[in-house]
């Protein structure tokens, strides 16, 4: 009824981002009602920059599968929430074009495919990263990829997620990985489908970075400049 409806789209306003994501996850439940008060709050907040409540409003609206909300995202968010544009904007728009679908695992592999192709010809070719190349990825490009992981997984996934984590625990690689459910006790999580490809994932869980050869590039990506 309209008086929930209100409640909700107050909810939508507040300076909590939980309420926000919980007034947004029963919104999208709301029928075609809560996916237009959703559309509004997406315009509404357009000047700003996007945040984890717009990302799951964005998300909401494009798995909807409904006709109306399709069209709204496309006359208005043609591609996606993050405009992108400039170097290596066409990978960039695939990655945001997954996390919006919630395919996280295609997500994630186009993750790494970006991160090499930003990391040079030999790390292209190779198709994974000597640590020494890390430091070449430009900055920017590292905070648009954790951008667009955070606000498309209610702020659960991306490098400075996993960033934060890590200096919680004193940079301790043994007690990160059971945190973020890449190890269980002596069993490193298998490839690819030990892995949670959903937001039921603890934090930090994606994106993944391969320890087959040892820490330095997760520790090279996780302490570069782009996080200071
Ligand atoms: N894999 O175990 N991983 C692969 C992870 C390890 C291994 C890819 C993450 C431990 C092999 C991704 C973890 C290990 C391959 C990840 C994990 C191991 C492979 C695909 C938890 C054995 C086949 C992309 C830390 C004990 C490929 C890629 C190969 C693949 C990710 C084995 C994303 C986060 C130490 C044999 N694993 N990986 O990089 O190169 O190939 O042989 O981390």
């Amino acid at each position: 009824n309209d008086n929930a409806l209100n409640e909700l789209k107050n909810q939508l306003t507040s300076t909590s981002e939980k309420t926000q994501l919980q007034a947004i996850a029963q919104l999208s439940e709301a029928g075609e009602a809560g996916l237009e008060l959703l559309q509004g709050f997406l315009l509404e907040r357009r000047p700003a920059e996007p945040t984890v409540a717009s990302g799951k409003a964005y998300q909401v609206l494009y798995n909807a599968e409904v006709p109306s909300a399709r069209e709204f995202l496309q006359s208005h968010f043609p591609d996606g929430l993050i405009p992108l544009d400039g170097d290596g904007a066409i990978a960039f728009r695939d990655v945001q074009t997954h996390l919006a679908a919630l395919e996280f695992q295609e997500a994630d592999r186009l993750t790494v495919q970006t991160l090499c192709q930003l990391a040079g010809d030999a790390a292209q070719e190779r198709k994974w990263l000597y640590f020494t190349e890390v430091d070449r990825i430009p900055s920017d490009a590292l905070q648009t990829l954790d951008r667009l992981w955070r606000i498309y997984s209610e702020g659960k996934f991306g490098f400075s997620v996993q960033r934060e984590i890590w200096l919680g625990v004193g940079k301790n690689w043994d007690k990160m990985w059971p945190k973020i459910g890449w190890k269980e006790g002596n069993h490193w999580t298998r490839y690819p489908n030990g892995f949670t490809w959903d937001l039921s994932a603890p934090k930090g869980h994606l994106p993944l970075s391969n320890q087959l050869r040892g820490v330095r590039v997760i520790e090279r990506l996780l302490s570069h400049p782009a996080w200071e």
